[in-house]
């Protein structure tokens, strides 16, 4: 028997927070990044994501070689701590020259900032440590579909994949789909695009997804489909598990807070296809609450993790005899049944146990 998968969790320094939102002001005062650094080993985590000013504070001011020194630094402070770097991300959401998009912007000379920057990201990454780059579009898409040629676009993101991959032969890209926000619609909307991307670049082998729960329901679809999905073509590089309540902003709640069940189904997926056996981290994209009093602020990563671990034990725990013969049977309804009776800690014989439920088994 294979042993079980032990699992390795990440998160990234934003996913502790001030609580500031587009209608108020922070409700908690900012911690340091080393500050934040310290935490992740008593918090049980292991990982550190990172967007590439995270790691260098004012990337686009500093030459490349203070981006090295910089980077260095901060990869020195990771193995202090006994961390790990998981993944660089380009910011490409924040500098005025991308207020129309990064690589799909209609300006050239924006869209070559966008790629610019993103070589940069490579430098920091390689200096952290990592060969993993992280492409969240955030906005690479439109608000006025006329205002951008959607055909151009693709072509433009593949461009700046295959321009990625060619500067570093060792780089790794995970693209991280969303399907809006900040954007009206973004170009590159579920795990499908991005792989069919993947399939297209100069190299697919160093090409994968990375799906965000919340991502996955905002378009719409089942977080755990997407991630079969992507395991079926063996390129889910990472996760970011969150929650979230219906099509609204992306709220990043902390896992299973929205749907339980869902959330089961992930660590389901997951758990069966081996996930984590080759070192792939167990990523947390969420937030903490506005209301969250400040010595509170990293309540929502430990909550997560252990609802992920909790989740972990349903699984190994599922009774697969009965649900191979409930498949066998078609009795899928008995199916659902046992799957929530097993989400509950319940059976059936603890029901008459309850007063009211004795009166009803009698009169029936
Ligand atoms: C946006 C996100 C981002 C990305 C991060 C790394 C704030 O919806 O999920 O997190 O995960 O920028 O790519
Ligand atoms: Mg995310």
């Amino acid at each position: 028997m294979t042993q079980p998968t032990t699992y390795r969790f990440s998160f990234g320094p934003w996913n502790i927070s001030e609580g500031a939102d587009p209608f108020g002001p922070m409700v908690r005062t900012p911690y340091s990044f080393e500050e934040k650094l310290d935490w992740y080993r008593p918090l049980g985590f292991e990982g550190v994501q990172f967007h590439d000013d995270d790691a260098v504070e004012n990337i686009d001011d500093l030459s490349a070689g203070q981006v090295a020194t910089k980077a260095r630094q901060v990869g020195k402070m990771l193995a202090d701590r006994g961390l790990t770097p998981e993944f660089v991300a380009p910011r490409l959401w924040f500098d005025a020259r991308t207020v129309d998009g990064g690589y799909t912007s209609n300006s050239p000379s924006d869209r070559q900032y966008a790629l610019d920057r993103s070589l940069r990201t490579i430098d920091v990454a390689r200096e952290l440590g990592t060969p993993n780059i992280v492409l969240w579009l955030a906005r690479e898409g439109s608000y006025i579909r006329e205002s951008k040629n959607a055909r151009a676009a693709y072509d433009r993101i593949l461009d700046a994949v295959n321009a990625m991959l060619e500067y570093d032969k060792e780089c790794r890209i995970w693209i991280e789909p969303k399907p809006n926000e900040p954007t009206d619609h973004a170009y590159v909307p579920t795990i499908g695009h991005a792989l069919a991307l993947a399939y297209r670049s100069v190299d697919p082998s160093r090409v994968s997804g990375l799906i965000e729960t919340a991502h996955a329901i905002l378009a719409g679809l089942d977080p755990s489909d997407e991630m079969a999905f992507a395991l079926a073509h063996d390129k889910l590089a990472s996760v970011h598990l969150n929650d979230q309540n219906g099509l609204k902003y992306d709220q990043d709640k902390s896992f299973g807070s929205a749907n339980l069940r869902a959330a089961f189904n992930q660590v389901r997926v997951l758990e069966e296809n081996g996930y984590g056996r080759r070192g792939e981290f167990v990523g947390l994209d969420v937030k903490a609450i506005r209301t969250q009093k400040q010595d509170k602020s990293t309540a929502h990563l430990v909550n997560s993790r252990k609802t992920f671990l909790h989740l972990v034990e349903k699984v190994r725990t599922f009774d697969r005899e009965l649900e191979r013969q409930l498949i066998a049977d078609r009795d899928y309804e008995e199916l659902d049944a046992y799957t929530l009776r097993h989400l509950l800690g319940v059976n059936d014989e603890s029901l008459p146990a309850i007063e009211g439920q004795r009166e009803f088994s009698r009169s029936v």
